[in-house]
């Protein structure tokens, strides 16, 4: 199984960190993203939006980060990571989907004006984006907080691919400065990600 990933970002981040914690077998193919390597025909070829991860294995190919986390947790469901349960496996779906739909925009807003910009020689952070992002991070942080209070991870007592979606973007919090100080138990509950050993293993220093 090939993961084509460029391993700072935090959609790469959850495919590997998923990957190593379920132990599964994988050739880390890296996407140098600042190189242009995704623009190449051979990418397109695996992946039409020419974006990365890209999961291939055995001639099967899979794009969208939260899609290939699926597929790996499937390898191993008795791990947990993708419920069997109907109820218990859509509250992780739901948890991806909002991931997707909220929390990574958000993020990704704070980690593109404040950190790649300057990386991609960009120009300067644009103060209303700027604004838009910490908005966001606050609306939708607001929301993952009161839902962790009481809970130990987003879907209960036992730790499922939504942590790995909705934590992946908390790597960055510090360096991109997300306004997340008054979310303790956002905090606390990534504190507790930060302990797993495929969590501790997947985080790269970035080149910035
Ligand atoms: N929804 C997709 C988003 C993938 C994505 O936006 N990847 C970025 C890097 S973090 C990318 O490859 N960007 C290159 C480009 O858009 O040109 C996923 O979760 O896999």
């Amino acid at each position: 199984m090939k993961l084509h990933v460029a391993p700072p970002s935090p959609r790469a981040f959850k495919v590997l960190a998923v990957a190593r914690h379920l132990g599964l077998d994988f050739e880390l193919c890296p996407v140098d993203i600042l190189g242009g390597a995704h623009q190449k025909p051979e990418f397109a070829a695996l992946n039409p939006n020419k974006k990365m991860p890209v999961l291939e294995d055995d001639g099967f190919v899979l794009w969208e980060s939260n899609a290939i986390t699926q597929y790996l947790a499937s390898r191993k469901p008795e791990s947990g990571l993708l419920p069997n349960d109907p109820r218990r496996r859509v509250d992780v779906t739901r948890w991806q989907f909002w991931e997707n739909a909220h929390w990574d925009p958000a993020c990704a807003t704070l980690i593109f004006e404040r950190l790649l910009k300057k990386l991609f020689g960009q120009g300067e952070p644009v103060p209303a984006m700027e604004q838009k992002g910490e908005d966001d991070i606050r609306r939708y942080g607001a929301v993952a907080n009161d839902w962790l209070k009481g809970r130990k991870f987003l879907c209960g007592d036992t730790l499922t691919l939504a942590d790995f979606s909705v934590g992946s973007w908390l790597n960055y919090a510090q360096q991109a400065r997300y306004p997340i100080d008054e979310f303790r138990d956002l905090r606390r509950w990534y504190a507790g990600l930060m302990e797993l050993p495929a969590w501790r293993e997947s985080i790269v220093t970035p080149p910035f």
